[in-house]
């Protein structure tokens, strides 16, 4: 398979300024014409050859300044052209025609037609799918596109920008105009087109300017954009207060489509989501689909300074727009949950995310640098290092210098690189320079793959009243990587001494090895280590269960505080223990506490993810560790049962639907009180369950409660499921999760395998391989979010897997490549699970039609 290098990077032999589309919109033979200002790039050579990139494209014509020109070559995947005029510093006008078959693309990668409407989506290289191109993000040029369509079909004609006219043609066609005044590369490019609707707002940005804000989508969805809208505005104005970064368009538009493959994209000026990600009403969507629309609406508005005014050079670069816009959604929801007990449960939460996803990623046959050096398909690297690790890296720029001075790196960034693709470099460059500080060693963790280990070993000198710190770091080898250079990791600690004031400390690790030495300790300290999280590593520390217990209540780091439950809570499982009556004490504690977040409570009897227990192994024997894990869980249910079921009345929320921070940590409480419960005694606590799933007003406590009915296998399960699917019938993303919440059904004992039911969803008439919302509810989720039910000695699980990855990559590369990726840690596994992996594999990589996309991971898992 071919790959791609980070290092062969060249800037391009020709550039465009103005580039006109004219688009003839029709499902079957969609005609697309081009007119192109064409300019000499950074490697010009006089006569050089233009390589136009095209793919799935019927080529119809070709002329250069206004003349047919016929020295040309056509490959399934580019036009390459010859003999173009040899004045490099002469522009000339490329005109191309071609025709595009959008009812035919299951891929959803160029323009494609969803529910009878038409759509787009570019990145990473969806526009050569639309016509012949340089579509590579370092070519930023001037979009003006007239659109055609037959009006009574498609009344809603958009495109990126500002409108400029709209007129009737011939045979009930329309056409509008937009021009879009910022240079862009081809992935922000956008159209729609069809029967949509849309609620829209007039705001005033910071400079006095007046804004139109619209939200498109089908008719029947509109009284369900209010929160996206909400959102938006509150996006706006938080990066005006944080960064100083205002809407620089007339209009900005979200629109909303049901096939799409990933959650949003941030096309300029006309943002494409998946309803999954702005559909939002308290009967049909959760207090999590609140806050996940919350953070996407920002998480792509805000890339329309970090990443569209200042974009990417290339995909190596990917981290730049994505690590930092991560970084800056993470950093904006946080502040919404309007306290710092708040914040700290949203740092939790990304946490508990980055450790479940990302940490075995890192340490699998995908790890790849935050900055990759090499791909084979660049859509296979829209990951959780490259996103939610790149995050963490931005976050240390700004625990190292401070928000300050990270503002005024963010500040310099965009004094230097407005209007241009540029580099990570160039990132660290800019927060370098703005504060005089040298970041030299922090490059290494955009260079190398692999989560680090830092050592501890703290002894308390009783004598002396010292305490000695000494940090070593690690990190174990990754794909193409054996050795690693050092990283700078910045670590904030605490002493804590029973009498005394907690003082955080910051060290600097950067050698291999350190010491620190702390005097006039009075007492032996608890260390509390890494607090809130300050740095993306494993930390490796032999702490007692008392000191644990120590931080568990009294560490006034709340993220620290629940770090500390969590390993108790892990060692104990992992060492196929119940919790003690300390432990049991601890907890209770917690959650007695007045003081403490009905939210912070819930993430604190919360207990660690499978996946992340998988990491802790030598060799996971997934059963053994999902019954370690359910016993815990049921002792801690029942030495508590009497504070559940008390949680459970305190934590309603009577009145108006409310999905603030307040509102849905109370329901986070309840609802983990009732599935408690049913974990305590399913007779007793059943009846509950089936009446606040029958009278609840809102989704977050139909479907906990439905969640519990099922998870337990507890009667009324099967009637409850069915009333819900009756209800919701004509409710895509509501039937979506009546699908998915079936699929993760861990193994209950006397209830019919779940692998045996999703089969059976599978035939179910509402269930479409083609939506991605839907193949993902059933598949995805069985694969990758029910280990449990997955991971069975007879390999049942793995057939299913491989003969779904087939099925869906003729239709959809992207959507099976992320169910090939469910097998990654297939090497971490005890017999029989690894030996039968590696032959579902292996079968997978055998079949000679195989999309580069799963290739690449099935290559590599296998390599
Ligand atoms: N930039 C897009 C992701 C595109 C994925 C292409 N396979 C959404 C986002 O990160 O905001
Ligand atoms: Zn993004």
């Amino acid at each position: 398979a071919q790959s791609f290098r980070r290092l062969e990077y060249r800037p391009p032999v020709y550039t465009f300024g103005q580039v006109e589309l004219d688009i003839a919109l029709d499902p079957a033979r969609t005609i697309v014409k081009s007119k192109i200002e064409v300019l000499p790039g950074n490697s010009f050579e006089p006569g050089a050859p233009m390589v136009l990139v095209g793919q799935e494209l019927e080529f119809v014509s070709l002329r250069i300044n206004g003349e047919a020109h016929r020295r040309f070559e056509l490959t399934p995947e580019t036009l390459t052209i010859h003999s173009l005029p040899k004045e490099g510093a002469e522009k000339f006008t490329l005109e191309i025609i071609s025709i595009c078959v959008p009812e035919k693309n299951t891929s959803l990668m160029g323009l494609y037609v969803s529910n009878g409407n038409f759509f787009t989506q570019c990145e990473a290289e969806g526009f050569r799918k639309i016509t012949y191109f340089l579509d590579r993000p370092d070519v930023m040029a001037r979009y003006r596109v007239t659109l055609q369509a037959p009006e009574a079909q498609y009344p809603v004609l958009l495109s990126n920008g500002n409108l400029l006219k709209e007129e009737k043609l011939p045979n009930g066609w329309h056409s509008a105009t937009w021009e879009d005044p910022f240079p862009k590369p081809s992935y922000l490019f956008a159209l729609v087109a069809g029967k949509l609707e849309c609620i829209e707002e007039t705001i005033t940005t910071s400079s006095g300017a007046k804004k139109l804000l619209q939200i498109w989508v089908e008719p029947h969805d509109l009284q369900k954009t209010r929160h996206a809208m909400d959102s938006l505005i509150a996006s706006i104005h938080w990066d005006e207060k944080r960064f100083g970064l205002e809407l620089d368009l007339e209009r900005f538009m979200i629109v909303a489509v049901g096939d799409f493959n990933m959650g949003a994209m941030e096309n300029k000026g006309l943002n494409i989501f998946n309803t999954k990600f702005v559909l939002a009403q308290p009967e049909t969507a959760t207090d999590a689909d609140f806050a996940n629309i919350e953070s996407v609406v920002a998480h792509e508005y805000f890339h329309n300074w970090t990443g569209n005014r200042v974009t990417c050079q290339d995909w190596f670069q990917l981290s730049l727009k994505e690590g930092l816009t991560v970084f800056r959604d993470q950093e904006f929801s946080a502040d919404q949950m309007g306290s710092e007990s708040g914040r700290a449960v949203k740092r939790i939460e990304d946490v508990r995310l980055l450790r479940q996803l990302q940490f075995p990623e890192d340490a699998g046959p995908m790890a790849h640098p935050i900055r990759p050096d090499e791909y084979q398909e660049i859509n296979n690297f829209y990951t959780v290092t490259v996103y939610e690790k790149g995050s963490e890296v931005v976050r240390m720029y700004q625990t190292l210098l401070g928000r300050d001075g990270f503002r005024k790196g963010m500040d310099l960034y965009f004094q230097r690189h407005d209007g241009q693709a540029v580099t990570c470099d160039d990132f660290l460059a800019a927060m370098a320079d703005a504060n005089g500080k040298d970041l030299s060693q922090f490059k290494n963790w955009y260079s190398q793959a692999g989560t680090p280990r830092v050592k501890v070993d703290g002894q308390y000198d009783a004598a002396n009243k010292q305490y000695r710190l000494t940090l070593t770091q690690s990190c174990a080898p990754t794909p193409g990587q054996a050795e690693k250079k050092p990283f700078h990791i910045r670590l904030k600690v605490c002493l804590i001494t029973a009498g005394n004031d907690q003082v955080e400390q910051l060290l600097e690790l950067t050698e291999s090895t350190q010491t620190w030495t702390f005097d006039h300790i009075e007492d032996r300290p608890v260390l509390s280590i890494n607090r809130n999280f300050s740095a993306p590593v494993n930390i490796d520390f032999e702490q007692s269960e008392e000191d644990l217990l120590t931080l568990l209540s009294s560490d006034d780091d709340p993220f620290n505080r629940w770090e500390a439950g969590q390993k108790l809570a892990m060692q104990m499982i992992l060492n196929n223990r119940l919790p003690d009556s300390a432990l049991i004490n601890a907890y209770r504690e917690i959650l007695l506490d007045p003081n403490l977040d009905p939210a912070f409570k819930e993430l604190a009897l919360t207990l660690p993810a499978e996946s992340y227990l998988y990491e802790q192994c030598k060799s996971v024997d997934p059963q053994k560790i999902f019954a370690a894990r359910i016993s815990f869980r049921k002792e801690l249910a029942k030495q508590l049962q009497l504070e559940w079921a008390a949680l459970y009345q305190q934590n309603q929320t009577p009145g108006p639907f409310k999905s603030d921070a307040i509102n849905s940590g109370k329901r986070a409480l309840k609802n983990l009180a009732l599935s408690m419960l049913l974990d305590a005694d399913p007779k007793i606590w059943a009846p509950m369950a089936r009446n606040q799933f029958q009278i609840a007003d809102n989704m977050t406590d139909r479907y906990a409660a439905l969640a519990a009915l099922v998870m337990h296998g507890a009667k009324g399960a099967a009637e409850c499921l069915e009333d819900f699917y009756k209800r919701f019938a004509d409710d895509a993303l509501v039937i979506d999760k009546w699908f998915a919440l079936q699929s993760s059904r861990p193994p209950v004992e006397g209830l019919e395998s779940t692998l045996n039911e999703v089969k059976r969803l599978r035939e179910h008439p509402a269930f479409k391989l083609n939506n991605p919302n839907r193949a993902r509810s059933v598949i995805h989720v069985f694969c990758a979010n029910n280990p449990a039910s997955f991971h069975q000695a007879d390999g049942s699980g793995y057939a299913f897997w491989a003969e779904s990855v087939l099925a869906l990559d003729p239709i959809n590369p992207q959507v099976a490549a992320r169910l090939a990726r469910a097998l990654d840690r297939w090497r971490l596994f005890a017999e029989p699970y690894q030996s039968k992996m590696k032959a579902a594999l292996e079968q997978v990589a055998a079949c000679q039609t195989l999309s580069p996309d799963v290739k690449e991971v099935v290559s590599k898992a296998l390599g």
